[in-house]
């Protein structure tokens, strides 16, 4: 069983040289989709590269967002031999610590969400507001779309490559938030097997945030249109 993480880049040179080789040393393949980052991301990366054959890079050419970079990535997978796909931040949000119990949960499931708002997750060194945001966030979409997900807006996930051969990703336009709540819900309307995970969600310590007031509103409108547009 192969398998590969995905993880988007913009800006992260504090960070990805150490998360690379975490990922990698676990034994996982690993696609970076960088945005030309400004602060070198991609050049650390090439250079990383030629002495790690698990490491493939895509470049784009500017800011395209996480939406479409998953996107590209996906197909990238489903064109290749792999398994499991798993979606990851490079900020370290996202222990890769988790990745070998995420695997093993997908041996009887069909996507596994890295979960902070159940049993045995949360969240560390948030401020209240951004708690309260995300929280409120999460019910309300799994309100809206009736679907039983305690933390809808996560972006660590692990999906068997069947998941994404059936959904159809050219329909996919939405961003951020979005994105992260379409593929969730659209996983879970095909019938799919969805399994969470508790994960304690560790706020970046390097780097800056790139989410924006946009992305929140996208959310908050998409969370209607998938409620119509998807049966
Ligand atoms: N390729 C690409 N990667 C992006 C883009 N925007 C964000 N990312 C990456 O996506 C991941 C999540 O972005 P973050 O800024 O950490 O967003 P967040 O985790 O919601 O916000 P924070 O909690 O503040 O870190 C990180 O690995 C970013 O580098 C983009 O436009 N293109
Ligand atoms: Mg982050």
């Amino acid at each position: 069983m192969k398998s590969l993480i995905i993880i988007p880049t913009y800006n992260e040179k504090e960070n990805i040289k150490k998360l690379v080789n975490q990922v990698t040393e676990l034994g996982f393949h690993i696609l970076v989709i960088d945005d030309n980052s400004p602060d070198g991301t991609g050049d650390i990366l090439e250079k990383l590269k030629l002495e790690n054959e698990k490491i493939n890079i895509m470049h784009r050419e500017r800011k395209l967002g996480l939406g479409t970079a998953y996107i590209q990535g996906f197909k990238w997978a489903l064109k290749r031999d792999f398994d499991y796909i798993f979606t990851m931040d490079a900020d370290f949000s996202h222990n890769p610590a988790y990745l070998m119990g995420f695997l093993d949960k997908l041996s009887e499931s069909d996507l596994v969400i890295g979960a902070r708002y159940v049993k045995g997750g949360g969240v560390v060194n948030w401020p209240i507001q951004r708690k309260i945001i995300s929280r409120c966030g999460s019910f309300y979409a799994r309100t809206i779309l009736c679907f039983p997900i305690k933390d809808c807006t996560s972006g660590f996930m692990g999906f068997r490559r069947k998941v994404l051969e059936n959904i159809d990703l050219d329909e996919i336009k939405s961003e951020g938030y979005g994105f992260l709540i379409e593929m969730k819900y659209r996983t879970y309307r095909h019938g799919y097997k969805i399994e969470q995970y508790p994960i304690i969600f560790v706020d970046r310590l390097h780097g800056k945030s790139k989410i924006s007031k946009n992305i929140i509103w996208e959310a908050i409108f998409l969370v209607w249109k998938l409620k119509f547009r998807i049966k």
